[in-house]
């Protein structure tokens, strides 16, 4: 059987806060097409892919907060992704706000979903790793509210058997904790998909932020390497209601090289098609992780018995 996925990478441009569902479906659609006729069977879409990047502001209103978020999923807007998905034969990833009610309590994660070439989704995963504060930060151009309108994610870093492979999810700031691609490595991860929205100010210190373009692929390649993994990271970028956010989004190989990358700040489509034997070679080898790994050290230098005790500081 081929362990070849043909896949895609649909990186958007900003998303106005005035632009509805519908007008975000469009250009989804487009971008979905787009990626068909280029012969993908998997499309990966950004972080939060139906609206603006609300976190960067303070929201008091709930309702307005709620307009943001998605009850359902699919629902009557978003169901056009889905109808297309199933006819085209085509896979997604896609990020949003997702709300749902538990024992009258609402609760708020940023999540991502993987769908079939059927139209039906395979697997849920929810932001770990939220960036960012709770409370506005004076002094700010754009706040970064998401320890605010989103809790931690509650489902682990689960993996999937789709497309011919072990499928992965992360989202955004995921991308840059080691953690991340290893839970998903230890479990066979073939490739692992990720949307993100990186604005260029999100640490508000100068010497860090001039290295967003560096530290983006810096993690994501590290993260394929280290666990023979294909990683697929998917911007939403551009000047989005006047914050400047990244692109550069990348398909990166297990070798830890990238194989294709957008040349944009719009909405745009990159291919590649991923061997995904590729990384079954370098598990086989280098990160034979049965064979290398060392799991006890690690747990004794974690419980801090047999490690060099760190020298006293002043
Ligand atoms: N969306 C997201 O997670 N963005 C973060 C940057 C913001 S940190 C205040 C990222 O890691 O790209």
């Amino acid at each position: 059987m081929s362990r070849i996925i043909r896949v895609a990478s649909a990186q958007m441009g900003p998303i106005a806060k005035s632009e509805s569902r519908a007008q975000v479906m469009t250009r989804l659609l487009d971008l979905m097409n787009e990626a068909k006729s280029r012969g993908a069977e998997l499309v990966v879409f950004p972080e939060l892919a139906l609206t603006t990047f609300f976190p960067r502001w303070v929201i008091d209103d709930e309702a307005e907060l709620d307009s943001y978020y998605e009850a359902a999923m699919p629902n009557n807007e978003t169901a056009p992704l889905f109808d297309a998905a199933k006819r085209l034969g085509i896979g997604f990833y896609i990020g949003y706000a997702e709300l749902i009610l538990e024992n009258g309590h609402k609760r708020r994660f940023n999540t991502s979903i993987l769908v079939d070439r059927a139209g039906n989704i395979t697997g849920k995963y929810r932001k770990v790793h939220l960036p960012g504060h709770a409370e506005p930060q004076p002094g700010r151009a754009h706040q970064h509210l998401e320890k605010r309108y989103f809790e931690p994610g509650n489902l682990g870093f689960p993996v999937w058997r789709a497309f011919g492979g072990v499928m992965g999810m992360c989202i955004c700031n995921d991308r840059r904790w080691p953690e991340t691609y290893r839970v998903m490595g230890l479990q066979g991860v073939d490739m692992v998909m990720l949307g993100y929205n990186t604005p260029y100010d999100h640490t508000g210190h100068g010497d860090i932020d001039a290295l967003t373009n560096f530290h983006n692929h810096l993690s994501m390649q590290a993260g394929a390497y280290q666990n023979a993994t294909w990683v697929v990271g998917t911007a939403k970028c551009g000047v989005e209601e006047g914050s400047k956010m990244l692109a550069q989004s990348a398909i990166i190989a297990p070798s830890g090289e990238i194989v294709a990358m957008a040349s944009t700040i719009g909405d745009e489509v990159i291919t590649a098609a991923a061997d995904l034997d590729i990384g079954k070679r370098y598990r086989e080898t280098i990160f034979d992780f049965s064979r290398h790994r060392e799991p006890e050290a690690y747990r004794l230098i974690v419980e801090r018995k047999g490690a060099i005790p760190p020298p006293e500081t002043a």
